[in-house]
C-alpha cells in the first residue's frame, strides 16, 4: 500500500477518513486513485440503506440503531443523504452525558452528502461514500436517503439491506410512492406505532407484498411495527435486519441478487464510461457526418452506423459515404 491516503483511511484515522470522503463526494483528481487502492480491503461492512417519506422517523430509527449496533461493540458510519438529518450517534436524548460519549465515541463516524444536482451523481459519490467507510474497518455502514425520486432508491440497490421506514396516516404522498419503496425493501418497519393506523398500515403493507406474487426462495420483507422516539421495536428490526443480512449471504438467491447488483453497477459505470470515450473520440467525425446527413449526402441512420463501426475499430475516421 503505497498511497498515503489510502494508508490514512485503512488505519481508521477519522481525519484521514474525513479528507478522503471529502475527496470521493467532489470527486476531485486523485479519488480514483485512491478508491482503487482501497477496494481490495473493502466487502467487510455490512451496508444498510435507510429509506422512506421525509417525516416517518428516518433518523430517529437510525439513531437507535447507531445505538444498538454499538451495543453489540460493532462501529458504525453514517451517510446521511439529506444534509437536515440531526444525528446523537445513538445517544438518548435529552441524556448529556450519554450524548457526550458518543460525540467522543470513536467507532461512530457520521457525514452528510449534499444531494447533487445530476442524474446519477447521488448514487454514485454515496456508493463510493460507503466504500470508503468499509474500508476505514467500520462493520455497519448506515445509508439514509430520502425514498423519494428514481437516485435516490436507486441508493438502496448499493445496500446489502434496505429498511423501508413508513408512517401511518401519511395519506397520499405514501401511496403514490409506494411501489418504490415496496420494490427497495428487505425489511418494514412500521414506525409512530403509537399512532392511530399502524395495525391498519401493517395490514396494507403485507397485501401489497401477496399482490406482488413473491417467487419461491424469494425474501418476503418483513413487518416490525416501532416506535423510533422511545426505542421500542428496534431490537425487532435489528433481528429482521440481522436475519436479511444472512439469506443476503448465505441462501443461493441472496448470493445471486449481490451479483446480479454489482454487474448492473458495472454496466452502468461502463456504458457511461464508453459513451465519453466515443463521444470524444469521435467528435470530429460526428461533425462531418452531421453536415453530410444535412447535405443529403448519406442519411442519419447509415452515417450513424458508421461512425459505431470506425468506433469500433479503435479508428476514429468513417469511411467516406458511398
Ligand atoms: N410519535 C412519534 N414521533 C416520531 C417517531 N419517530 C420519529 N418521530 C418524530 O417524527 C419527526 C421526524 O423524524 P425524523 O427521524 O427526522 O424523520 P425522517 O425525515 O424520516 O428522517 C421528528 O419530530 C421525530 O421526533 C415515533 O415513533 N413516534
Ligand atoms: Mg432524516
Amino acid at each position: 500500500m503505497t498511497d498515503p491516503r489510502a494508508r490514512g483511511v485503512l488505519s481508521g484515522d477519522p481525519r484521514a477518513v474525513a479528507r478522503a470522503l471529502r475527496l470521493v463526494d467532489d470527486r476531485r483528481p486523485g479519488h480514483l486513485d485512491l478508491l482503487k487502492a482501497l477496494w481490495p480491503s473493502t466487502g467487510k461492512a455490512w451496508i444498510l440503506g435507510v429509506t422512506g417519506n421525509p417525516g416517518a422517523g428516518k433518523s430517529t430509527l437510525t439513531d437507535r440503531l447507531i445505538g444498538a449496533y454499538r451495543g453489540r461493540g460493532q462501529r458504525v458510519g453514517v451517510i446521511a443523504v439529506d444534509p437536515s438529518s440531526p444525528y446523537t450517534g445513538g445517544a438518548i436524548l435529552g441524556d448529556r452525558i450519554r450524548m457526550a460519549r458518543h460525540a467522543l465515541d470513536e467507532g461512530v463516524f457520521i457525514r452528510s452528502l449534499a444531494t447533487r444536482g445530476h442524474l446519477g451523481g447521488v448514487s454514485r459519490s454515496t456508493r463510493d461514500s460507503v466504500r470508503v467507510l468499509d474500508a476505514a474497518g467500520f462493520d455497519v455502514v448506515i445509508v439514509e436517503t430520502v425514498g423519494v425520486g428514481q437516485d435516490e432508491l436507486a441508493i438502496t440497490r448499493t445496500a446489502g439491506s434496505t429498511l423501508v421506514v413508513m408512517a401511518p396516516g401519511m395519506g397520499d404522498e405514501v401511496q403514490a410512492n409506494k411501489a418504490g419503496l415496496l420494490e427497495c425493501a428487505d425489511v418494514f418497519a412500521v414506525n409512530k406505532a403509537d399512532r392511530d393506523g399502524a395495525d391498519a398500515a401493517v395490514r396494507d403493507l403485507e397485501m401489497m407484498i401477496a399482490l406482488g406474487a413473491p417467487a419461491a426462495g424469494a425474501w418476503l420483507p418483513p413487518i416490525v411495527k416501532s416506535v423510533a422516539t422511545l426505542g421500542q421495536g428496534v431490537d425487532e428490526v435489528v433481528s429482521a435486519l440481522d436475519r436479511h443480512r444472512a439469506w443476503v449471504q448465505e441462501t443461493p438467491a441472496g448470493v445471486e441478487r449481490s451479483r446480479r447488483r454489482l454487474g448492473d453497477e458495472m454496466r452502468d459505470a461502463l456504458g457511461e464510461a464508453l459513451i465519453e470515450a466515443a463521444l470524444g473520440a469521435l467528435a470530429p467525425s460526428i461533425d462531418r457526418a452531421v453536415k453530410d446527413v444535412e447535405d443529403r449526402v448519406i442519411d442519419p441512420y447509415t452515417a450513424t452506423e458508421r461512425l459505431v463501426a470506425s468506433f469500433r475499430g479503435a479508428d476514429a475516421e468513417p469511411a467516406a459515404p458511398a
